[in-house]
């Protein structure tokens, strides 16, 4: 893209970079405490290291993992919908700015935004990618935040132009990150999304869908092993960063589709004794005994609807993709809500 206004040499610069200092997340208490459960069970929030993310991006390549082709695929197919509902001059937030394809096919599809604000935990991380989006969108004003779900966020106090201020805000969430969310804890965000919302903005997420349970298991363990080296890559973490001397040779991935709790559900299972160590705490894994490591819940149309509904969001439009079942919601603030 060439871009007249940059005198030649100038890096296309952020609006602003502000840092809310998100509470520190604490690795070793976070993974001793996981491991001292009597169902252990180890927080998702750490696969991501770089291998971590490198094998999570491999993952999306797997011909069984549906969820980022189809979601992308349907995101181009309802562009022109979306800037028609988006207005002219929007201002899109996305919180956990992650996949930067997403957000350029959404900023792709609509009707001159007049600016983005990506927010992540990691303040390196998400400075980075506003940075890279603005080399190629040099109309666009770019913020980039550092802050996490739980800190309190003013929308209306964003160093943002006066004319970003008066767009319509369209809160982005795309990947079903909902899902790997339990159920009390999804809503709890879906209230926090909702209060950075004014009457008329609107919130676009994307949910994976209940589908048939081979699809799902498929998806979620890829013949390749893909799925499988990213949960074992966790263990490799905790041994290489917390002095751990856990086998992974005795761990055997599994992913199971839970009907009645509408979720894959994640476990790495011991096929035999062990005791380890990590932290120069000392911990025994019985065989046949799981770590519980992630879920990915599945909705229906009426249960995610239900579910923002309690969030005090009503559902304006939804699409569902034509492929494996995958839906994309445009969710308003309801009258009656908080
Ligand atoms: C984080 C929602 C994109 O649940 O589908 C994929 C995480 N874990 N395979 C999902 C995941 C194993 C993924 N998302």
């Amino acid at each position: 893209m060439t871009d007249t206004s940059l005198k030649t040499g100038q890096t296309p610069s952020l609006s602003f970079y502000e840092d809310m200092h998100p509470p520190a997340a604490d690795f070793r208490s976070d993974i001793l405490a996981g491991l001292s459960k009597p169902q252990k069970a180890l927080p998702p929030k750490y696969y991501y290291d770089e291998e971590g993310s490198r094998l999570f991006d491999a993952i999306t390549e797997q011909p069984e993992y549906y969820v980022t082709g189809t979601e992308l695929e349907l995101l181009r197919a309802i562009g022109p919908e979306l800037a028609a509902l988006a207005g002219e001059g929007a201002v899109v937030l996305e919180p956990g700015a992650g996949s930067s394809v997403k957000i350029r096919t959404l900023l792709d599809a609509l009707e001159r935004p007049a600016a983005f604000v990506g927010m992540d935990i990691s303040g390196d991380h998400v400075r980075a990618a506003c940075e890279e989006l603005a080399a190629d969108y040099p109309e666009l004003e770019i913020g980039a935040l550092c802050h996490d779900f739980t800190q309190k966020l003013d929308v209306d106090a964003l160093p943002l132009s006066e004319k970003a201020h008066a767009g319509r805000r369209v809160v982005f969430f795309p990947g079903s990150t909902i899902g790997n969310f339990e159920l009390i804890d999804a809503l709890g965000l879906l209230k926090t999304l909702r209060s950075w919302l004014r009457e008329g903005d609107a919130l676009l997420i994307g949910t994976d869908m209940r589908k048939a349970s081979e699809t799902l298991e498929a998806a979620y363990d890829d013949k390749a092993g893909v799925t499988a080296a990213f949960n074992l890559n966790l263990i490799a973490r905790i041994n290489r960063e917390l002095d751990g001397d856990i086998d992974a040779d005795g761990l055997q991935y599994q992913a199971f589709w839970n009907p009645y709790r509408s979720r894959v559900e994640m476990y790495l299972m011991a096929v035999r004794d062990m005791h380890f160590t990590v932290a120069g705490e000392r911990f025994v894994i019985r065989k046949h005994e799981t770590i519980h490591m992630e879920n990915s819940h599945k909705f229906t149309l009426d249960t995610f609807h239900d579910l923002a509904a309690k969030a005090g969001l009503k559902s304006r439009k939804a699409w569902v993709s034509g492929r494996e079942p995958f839906s994309m919601h445009w969710l308003e603030p309801a009258d009656e809500a908080c």
